[in-house]
């Protein structure tokens, strides 16, 4: 069974994820704090915060990555300087990342960029390297470039489950649409595939995040992949433990929040 491979991110079938591999994508000075900078900061919060697994660049699992939450490993990535139809390449073989003590392997595929091809092909033969060493090839499906105008309607995030499906991946990773009925279609899209809401740019309140958690649990997703909201957050134990409510015991955010007050 193909969603076995997700196991070691699962716990009664959901997960929260931890994302930090943004000072590749974005660069420290969009992101990044005098705390968060150091990603030692970030490692110490999987563990202490009780996240299902981490994300990590191979560079800072080399010299980061401590053993203690399943470490997923981002094999391709791009830099925020480049302009144009973004693609992303390998820059970590599948081996290696085991190396360094990967249970799972991510790559980011640029949906609609005239390069999709690239990463379509690249992607195909990691999720083969991957599947052949037991571990899940993770999709990052982020619909981008100049043919894609709006990334979070209902129809390019469907094609973005849809596509992970279709090239073999055990796990998408998608942006939210903005409502649960139409996150649930894309949900649909991915025909068993493990769908995880990816995090976005800082919310303004956590209510305003953890809703839209709620929504894509509400729609049907597996859980949340999270880089920014949990480490820019003033008190990432707090939104940990919040997030934790929402996505294993489905407690509803009012009353997350009414407890937190009091
Ligand atoms: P966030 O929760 O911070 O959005 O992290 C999720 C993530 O997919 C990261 O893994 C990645 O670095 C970033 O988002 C990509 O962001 P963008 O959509 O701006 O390229």
């Amino acid at each position: 069974m193909k969603s076995d491979r997700m196991n070691a991110f699962l716990h009664d079938g959901k997960s929260v994820l931890l994302a930090y591999d943004q000072g590749l994508e974005h660069g420290p000075s969009t992101d990044f704090n005098d705390k968060n900078i150091d990603p030692s900061f970030v490692m110490d919060l999987a563990v202490r915060g009780g996240f299902s697994g981490v994300i990590f660049q191979k560079g800072v699992a080399e010299r980061f990555y401590d053993g203690k939450v399943p470490l997923i490993v981002k094999v391709n990535g791009k830099s925020a300087l480049v302009k144009g139809d973004p693609v992303s390449r390998q820059v970590c073989s599948v081996e290696y990342a085991i190396s360094l003590g990967a249970k799972g392997i991510g790559y980011t595929i640029y949906l609609g960029s005239e390069h999709e091809a690239t990463m379509f092909r690249e992607f195909g033969r990691i999720q083969e390297e991957a599947h052949e060493r037991g571990l899940p090839a993770i999709a990052w499906v982020y619909p981008r470039g100049a043919a894609v105008a709006n990334d979070t309607a209902k129809e390019i995030v469907s094609y973005a489950s849809r596509a992970a499906l279709e090239l073999g991946a055990d796990a998408a990773k998608i942006k939210y649409t903005g409502d649960p009925d139409s996150f649930s279609w894309a949900v649909k899209a991915g025909a068993g595939m493990k769908v995880f809401m990816s995090g976005g740019p800082k919310a303004a309140t956590d209510e305003a995040f953890l809703l839209q958690v709620q929504g894509a649990m509400d729609a049907g997703a597996t859980g949340l992949a999270v880089g920014r909201n949990a480490w820019q957050n003033a008190n990432p134990l707090q939104i940990a433990d919040s997030l934790k409510k929402v996505i294993f015991e489905r407690v509803r955010v009012e009353k997350i929040l009414s407890g937190n007050r009091s």
